[in-house]
């Protein structure tokens, strides 16, 4: 089930069959859409083989595994392909026993899908504060953008009063955004958490949860590799591995 294996690159044979009880995980150790994908297998304790792949680098057979040529995509014993991170969780969700993530009422599944529609956009803010830092650009005005998407964050959990996003218990939508809290050093916005308390308040929460802290990467590990990643190294993906 460990994430820490060499990643598959050019040149390197598929891998065989998936074994029978088991489900696999195309994965990338640093991506926070196949931190996703990890976070629910995790969490349910699905049993599963990790496969990383060299996204520099992709092996001349990954688009049969992953249409799109991206992380996570599934592999199932019977050859079955899953992809596209939110599709991936909700079929772990539904495709497996145990603990339900996500809700059952139809208005709260709603809400839930709602919340992750306000999330892409304050994602979207996001990646345009990076890339203007990478380009020594200002990024005053992109990070009073970014604020204000983000304050949704504040409001939702303020008019739920509850401590996660889905409720009283941890769901599928705290995990879905998880990752990129995660990463708010890599994007120099981690000072907004302070104007933001219920939101700072769920995020140490979420730091107790055991599929969270089964997942979890340290900040000079992902500050290291995103910068290995982003001068296009062949190495990135395999950063800390001996
Ligand atoms: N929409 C996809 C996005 C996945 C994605 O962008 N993954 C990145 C790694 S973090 C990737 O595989 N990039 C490879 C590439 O773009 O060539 C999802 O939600 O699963």
């Amino acid at each position: 089930m460990s994430g820490s294996q060499r990643s598959l690159a050019k040149g390197c044979p598929a891998p065989g069959p998936v074994p029978e009880g088991l489900i696999r995980v195309y994965s990338m150790r640093f991506c926070p859409y196949a931190q996703r994908a990890r976070l629910v297998l995790a969490a349910k304790g699905i049993k599963h083989e990790v496969v990383n792949i060299n996204l520099k680098s992709k092996p001349e057979w990954f688009l049969e595994k992953s249409p799109f040529g991206v992380v996570p995509s599934l592999e199932t014993s019977d050859g079955k392909i899953i992809y596209e991170s939110p599709i991936v969780c909700d079929y772990l969700d539904e495709a497996y026993p145990g603990k339900k993530l996500t809700p059952a009422d139809p208005y709260k599944k709603a809400q839930e899908k709602i919340l992750l529609e306000h999330f892409s956009q304050i994602h979207s803010a996001l990646y345009k504060v990076l890339f203007a830092k990478r380009a020594n650009e200002d990024t005053t005005e992109l990070k009073a953008q970014f604020f204000e998407k983000f304050k949704k964050l504040e409001e939702a959990l303020t008019k739920k009063n509850t401590p996660y996003f889905g409720g009283e218990s941890l769901s599928m939508i705290d995990y879905m955004i998880w990752p990129w809290f995660e990463r708010l050093h890599l994007f120099d916005v981690e000072e907004y958490l302070e104007k933001t308390p219920r939101v700072s308040a769920w995020r140490s929460l979420m730091l107790q949860d055991p599929a969270v802290k089964e997942t979890f990467k340290d900040p000079e590990v992902l500050r290291n590799f995103l910068k290995l990643y982003t001068q296009d190294s062949l190495d990135a993906v395999d950063y800390g591995l001996d």
